[in-house]
């Protein structure tokens, strides 16, 4: 299989064997919070569902979405189809697939969704990105759609297989300019229709279930691992930000970014700039700071190290102190445990700002 691999984004997942989520974890959905219900139907899908806010995927402004009984939310075009092809697909195949495969809900389940500016939905979905996504600490959550197949059977199941259900969430968030997506995974016991080869009492075998998004030129997508593999039946212990049954997604640009934390690469500053008085706290994120117990900075232009301090499971912050120079600096990043140590380079910027010219001007 040939695969384009400019836009091809393989998340290194954090597989981690401990419980999941329970719907307990998930957005509150059902009846009684004004979720519609999808009558029960194989390879059904909602109608045009009109949004209230243009909710950027892709690169492209979107006005309405469509929810499909078979694990997807597509924004041009309904999905039927129940195998899944594998991504990149063409055809204005808009979507995202938080586990797409062969549903059947007329032997179990339902599909419910709704979308909702509750304020405290809101401040929830606010809260999750600020902690998985540093770099947005100021976000504000405009809007928030929310999907759920909850205890939903598959295709051709036996009597047995019957028994089988997977229960998933996807969560679309946005403040008009930048969304995100939340998938939540409690309980998944089957991968695969009859029709798509799978086994009738088990859901497994044959093509199984993928997880991912796909912008529907054939050319840009994202995949998670472990999709149309027979691994995809523990999605529900994994995750990229360490909490098994979650997946965090930035998704509004043409490359799908992973909320969580690299054990190689960038550390971000946030704020990225800052004044000569010092005094500013700075969150420094990125790097995959549970597995450390001492988080050190030392600026290029300073003689001395800082001692920083926790503040998330993937943030850290410091005081900035006072500097004796303006522009951009260096500055190394030193985490470290008892056994190890890692360092990381990042980049601020020192300015001058008006108050301290005045200051210098009066003193
Ligand atoms: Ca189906």
């Amino acid at each position: 299989m040939k695969m384009h691999s400019r836009m091809f984004l393989l998340w290194s997942v954090c597989l981690v064997h401990v419980e999941s989520l329970t719907v307990s974890d998930f957005y509150p959905f059902g009846v009684g919070h004004g979720d519609t219900t999808m009558a029960a139907n194989d390879d059904g899908s909602s109608p045009n569902i009109s949004i209230s806010t243009k909710f950027p995927f892709f690169n492209h402004q979107h006005d309405k979405l469509i929810v499909s009984t078979n694990g997807a939310i597509s924004f041009l075009t309904p999905v039927s189809q129940y195998t899944p092809d594998p991504f990149p697909l063409g055809g204005d195949r808009r979507l995202i697939t938080p586990f797409w495969g062969d549903l059947n809900t007329r032997k179990g389940g339902n599909v419910r969704y709704r979308e909702t500016t509750d304020p405290k939905i809101l401040e929830r979905a606010s809260t999750e990105i600020r902690a998985y996504f540093p770099e947005f600490y100021s976000f504000y959550s405009a809007w928030v759609f929310i999907a759920t197949w909850d205890d939903v059977a598959f295709y051709g199941c036996s009597s047995t297989g019957c028994l089988k259900r997977n229960t998933f969430q996807a969560v679309l968030i946005t403040n008009g300019l930048h969304s995100f997506t939340i998938f939540n995974y409690a309980n998944i016991d089957w991968t695969t229709g009859t029709a798509s080869g799978g086994n009738a009492d088990t859901g497994l075998g044959g093509k199984p279930a993928q997880v991912g998004f796909n912008a529907g030129d054939g050319k840009v997508y994202y995949v998670v691992n472990g999709s149309r593999t027979a691994d995809i039946v523990n999605i529900h212990k994994m995750s990229n930000v360490r909490i098994p049954g979650k997946f965090v997604f930035r998704i509004d640009s043409s490359e799908i970014g992973g909320g969580g934390c690299n054990t190689e690469g960038n550390v971000i500053i946030t704020p990225s700039s800052g004044p000569m008085l010092g005094g500013q706290h700075l969150t420094f994120s990125g790097p995959c700071i549970e597995e450390y117990t001492s988080f050190k900075v030392k600026f290029s232009n300073t003689r001395y190290t800082l001692r920083c301090e926790k503040d998330s499971p993937y943030s850290f912050y410091c005081i900035t102190p006072m500097f004796d120079s303006t522009g951009n600096i260096q500055v190394d990043i030193i985490l470290a445990d008892e056994s190890k140590t890692k360092p990381f380079i990042g980049n601020y910027t020192i300015c001058k700002y008006l108050y301290q010219i005045m200051y210098e001007f009066l003193y």
